[in-house]
């Protein structure tokens, strides 16, 4: 099978969804909506979708969860040309920049489609004069709101600029450590900068290497496939872009100083800063070579040595943007950060039942496999139509059905009966009480009316957490990284009242939610505010996305004992009110 093209997952993607907004304009519905299932689970995907085919053939890729028949042979068809010609044809007949559009909030696939149909806007430019023209608002199905909604969109990413999300671009950085490992003139290798960090979303790759033979491997390094641009090659040192549009920047450096620079090209930069500040005042001078006294070479070998002679712990990664991690470093009062495997269950887990990809035992088997102890069953409720949420009726169906694969899974997960209620405009519920008493574990979140004033969401908010069925707020500001902005709420007053009624606040771990974010987490933790961080997943391959839930959660500062599924079953479900 030497004639497979040489296509990431993330081209794969690209052309997919564009098809699929090309069905959406044609009026193709049914197929519209299946790529969009396809392409949730394969942007999840580990593996390559190459290497899959190659190993398995087109079977290996309808194994993949939300990938039928027909997604598959168009996956093999890429796999084989690099395009499709359908989407080729379509191309020609409609030419759109449904990349930049779709990033937009508020302009889906549909209101692409109506827009090319009836005023033929290519782009974001094109979008954005004939919104300030008022032509977007005459259209039928269009009123005065969406007009000025798509504007604060455009507004929105135009400032947002483009930042890679961490979880999605991962899979692509640790493939270039693999290849930068494999050879022998590198001694050491580490991802430094913002990806270190543990950021939400990251501006570029610093990459940091130790070898003897510098040269060489710069040379070897722009070997690389999928290089589209080198901005600047040295003898140590290089930077390039890739043709995704990822910046990379190579830096190598003697053993000796190793440590030191990692430091240094973590940052984050105020860190620097006050680490440099402390240096001075203890007569040394700090940089990316080495600690020094006068011009002799002190510590640099590792991080550690170096904090050291600062006298400070060593202080991880996660905390280090300048927020008082120096100080409780001096006084030896870091917190025991949770670790990365400390989790015992996920509690928001959606299945078929609603817009999930498999069903409840395929998300329980696949949880077993991630050692969990407990899960929880959190389909959608009816008032969100589109996702074909759950009545009470169904609601009671489900909850027997748990039932009997508890039985079936006893000793091996608990699985907890539960749902995601919608919080309505008014703060009430769209499920009576006396259903959700029956369930284990409710989460409340909000899925729409995001633009009410500030009064009257934190008052929704309010009402929601003093329902004594409420056990947690999922993604309680409702963003949606590089797409949606946060809803307009107090949350001093929400954090305060959520610790005094022990609901739980969720960090939702899906790559482009991270809701809520890491300087939220600290605050409400301030406040005694307990958390809970979940996949939100929608197919058996999200699991994996908790530990993005963990990062943030680290980089709010949090330990075990503020993250309650952390803890055994018992403790968690005597602690929920
Ligand atoms: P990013 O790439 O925007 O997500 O954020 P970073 O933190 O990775 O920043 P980047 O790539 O510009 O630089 C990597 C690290 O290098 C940064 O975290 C700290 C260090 N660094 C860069 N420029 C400066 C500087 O002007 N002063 C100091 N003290 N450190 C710097
Ligand atoms: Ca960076
Ligand atoms: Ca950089
Ligand atoms: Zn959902």
């Amino acid at each position: 099978m030497k004639d497979i093209k040489d296509i990431s997952n993330e081209e794969i993607c690209k052309i997919l969804r564009e098809l699929s907004i090309f069905y959406e304009i044609k009026d193709i519905e049914f197929k519209s909506r299946a790529i969009d299932k396809a392409l949730h689970n394969i942007e999840a995907l580990d593996k390559n979708l190459k290497d899959i085919y190659l190993e398995k053939g087109i079977d290996g890729l309808k194994e993949i969860p939300g990938v039928g028949e027909g997604i598959a042979e168009r996956i093999e068809e890429i796999l084989k040309t690099g395009t499709l010609l359908e989407y080729e044809k379509y191309k020609k007949e409609i030419p759109i920049d449904i990349e930049n559009l779709i990033k937009i909030e508020g302009v889906g696939p549909k209101t692409i489609a109506a827009l090319w149909q009836r005023l033929k806007i290519k782009n974001v430019d094109e979008l954005e004069k004939a919104a300030k023209e008022h032509k977007i608002c005459k259209l039928e199905r269009f009123g005065e709101k969406s007009e000025q909604k798509i504007l604060k969109g455009i507004e929105f990413y135009k400032s947002s600029g483009q930042r890679f999300l961490l979880g999605f671009i991962e899979p692509t950085v640790l493939e270039i450590k693999e290849y930068l490992q494999g050879f022998k003139e590198i001694k050491k290798i580490e991802i430094a900068g913002s990806f270190r960090r543990r950021k939400e979303t990251i501006g570029d790759v610093d990459i940091l290497v130790v070898s003897n033979e510098p040269e060489k491997v710069v040379e070897k390094f722009l070997k690389m496939k999928n290089i589209a641009y080198i901005y600047a090659k040295g003898d140590t040192k290089c930077s390039i872009k890739l043709e995704n549009g990822l910046d990379v920047d190579l830096r190598i450096v003697e053993e000796k100083s190793f440590g030191a620079a990692l430091m240094y090209f973590t940052g984050s930069k105020e860190h620097n800063i006050e680490l440099r500040q402390i240096a001075i005042k203890k007569g040394y001078k700090l940089n990316e070579y080495g600690l020094f006294k006068d011009e002799k070479f002190i510590a640099g070998k590792t991080e550690e040595e170096v904090y050291a002679k600062l006298g400070l712990e060593w202080i991880p990664p996660e905390l280090r943007e300048a927020k008082g991690e120096i100080v409780a470093a001096q006084k030896g009062e870091l917190p025991k950060l949770i670790d990365y495997d400390d989790l015992k269950g996920d509690l928001q887990v959606q299945t078929n039942w609603t817009d999930g990809s498999n069903s409840i035992e395929e998300m329980v088997k696949a949880a077993i496999e991630m050692n969990l102890e407990y899960i929880a069953i959190t389909d959608h409720t009816k008032s969100l139509a589109m996702t074909g949420g759950l009545d009470e009726k169904e609601i009671l169906k489900q909850i027997e059905e748990i039932k009997k694969l508890n039985e079936k899974y006893k000793g091996k997960i608990k699985i907890l009966t539960g749902a995601e209620v919608n919080i309505l405009p008014d703060g009430s519920l769209d499920i009576k009480d006396e259903i959700l008493e029956k369930l284990d574990f409710v989460g409340a979140s909000v899925h729409s009316h995001f633009n009410l004033d500030r009064n009257k969401q934190t008052k929704r908010i309010i009402k929601a957490i003093e329902n004594p069925n409420v056990d947690c707020i999922f993604h309680l500001t409702t963003r949606v990284i590089n797409r949606r902005k946060e809803i307009d709420i107090d949350l001093d007053t929400i954090f305060k009242l959520a610790a005094k009624t022990k609901t739980l606040l969720e960090i939702n771990a899906y790559p482009d939610r991270l809701d809520i974010k890491d300087v939220y987490i600290l605050e409400a933790k301030k406040n005694g505010v307990k958390f809970v961080i979940d996949s939100d997943a929608h197919s058996k391959m999200h699991f994996k996305f908790l530990k993005y839930g963990i990062s943030q959660a680290r980089r709010g500062w949090c330990e075990k004992g503020d993250i309650a599924n952390a803890w055994p079953l018992e403790k968690f479900l005597k602690f929920k009110k």
